[in-house]
């Protein structure tokens, strides 16, 4: 059987090991999903990339793309060939999802990695930074239970009180994570952030296209290695320079995803992350005078009383609302949809039931 200790190099855990499945592991390997193409997968046991394929069972067992593997997963699969490729036979438990709803449709998502334990978000200062579009990043994070760490881009190009001016708003509604300026351009701020990642944890770049998350990438590993945005591609807007999702492995011993730039962040219901994003806000709810205050207009509505007193502001609380009715939404269509599912198999059946008579 597979020495498992020989996993931890590449993020493997107690939390792992004692959800191992025993009679998986008595006949497979475990080994880490890196990427994942069209058909088919690389996985590593802590050495080579190896080439891997579903097996035929998983693949037609799967009900939702989410039994699938994807990019940080830990799988079951035998190898073949001196290590040369591999079939997946199953997904170990997952200690974090992220996923995201697929581009147009409503209730239907996309994988975007497994078993991360930090993100750094990344936002540049001079364009795109956006408090209320950080605490949608930060609720979608919170809810998976990923921690994260905020990264402000691009400091090169604003005065440094600017920056330290940005900087404290973004303490404001994140008091607890750990927020950072930097440029990709200086070799200090680099190695500040390169301080940051712990051996054996997997991290993950998030935030919109164009923010400098391939070129943290490149910076952190030393070289030109992935595609970043030239001049020549920055008309060419709405285009993403980073298409694929790959675990990159750091001399220091920690883990690295780089995703697309996200524009839809939708999740089916966020009610932890908003709770967690937006803690003061649930705090003040509880010393509202009435149990049932909606916060709009009541007496002795201890939100409002925060918003009038300058402690809350007025478009935070409006975000946090917004996202509240968006996660109620998505939590409704999910359960329409998987009634409207449930109606359909049934019709199947009998389909097939009264072909068979
Ligand atoms: N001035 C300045 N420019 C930067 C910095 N970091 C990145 N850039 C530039 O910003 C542009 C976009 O960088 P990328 O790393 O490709 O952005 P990305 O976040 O990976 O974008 P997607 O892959 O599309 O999601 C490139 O032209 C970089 O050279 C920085 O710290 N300072
Ligand atoms: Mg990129
Ligand atoms: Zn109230």
């Amino acid at each position: 059987m597979q020495n498992l200790s020989n996993l931890e190099s590449i993020g493997f855990s107690d939390w792992f090991e004692s959800r191992v499945d025993g009679e998986m592991i008595s006949i497979h390997d475990v080994a880490r999903v890196v990427s994942v193409h069209k058909d088919s997968y690389t996985v590593t046991k802590g050495g080579e990339e190896i080439f891997a394929e579903l097996s035929g069972n998983l693949l037609y067992s799967t009900e939702s793309a989410s039994d699938l593997p994807t990019t940080g997963d830990w799988v079951y699969a035998d190898f073949f060939d001196d290590d040369t490729h591999a079939i997946i036979y199953g997904v170990l438990p997952r200690k974090t999802l992220l996923k995201r709803k697929a581009a147009g449709k409503l209730v239907d998502f996309q994988l975007i990695a497994a078993n991360i334990d930090v993100a750094f978000i990344i936002q540049s200062l001079n364009e795109n930074f956006n408090l209320r579009r950080l605490e949608r990043y930060l609720v979608m994070v919170n809810e998976v239970g990923i921690e994260p760490v905020i990264l402000l881009s691009k400091c090169d190009l604003m005065a440094s009180e600017a920056v330290d001016e940005i900087k404290q708003k973004v303490i404001d509604v994140a008091p607890h994570a750990t927020v950072v300026a930097f440029s990709n351009l200086d070799k200090e701020n680099i190695g500040s952030i390169i301080g940051l990642l712990k051996r054996g944890y997997s991290y993950c770049l998030l935030g919109s296209s164009g923010v400098g998350k391939t070129t943290l990438l490149n910076s952190i590993i030393g070289n030109q290695k992935f595609e970043t945005r030239t001049v020549s591609k920055v008309q060419s807007k709405g285009k993403h320079t980073t298409t694929s999702r790959q675990l990159v492995r750091l001399e220091s011993g920690a883990m690295i995803i780089d995703t697309p730039g996200m524009r839809e962040l939708g999740s089916m219901s966020v009610d932890d992350g908003l709770d967690k994003t937006f803690s003061e806000i649930v705090e003040l709810s509880h010393r509202c005078k009435f149990t049932n205050c909606s916060h709009i207009n009541e007496k002795g509505c201890a939100i409002l009383a925060a918003i009038d007193a300058g402690e809350l502001t007025a478009e935070r609380y409006q975000n946090y609302l917004k996202m509240k009715k968006e996660s109620e939404f998505n939590e409704m269509s999910y359960l329409e949809k998987r009634k409207r599912d449930k109606v359909f198999g049934k019709m199947v059946k009998e389909v097939l039931k009264n072909k068979k008579r």
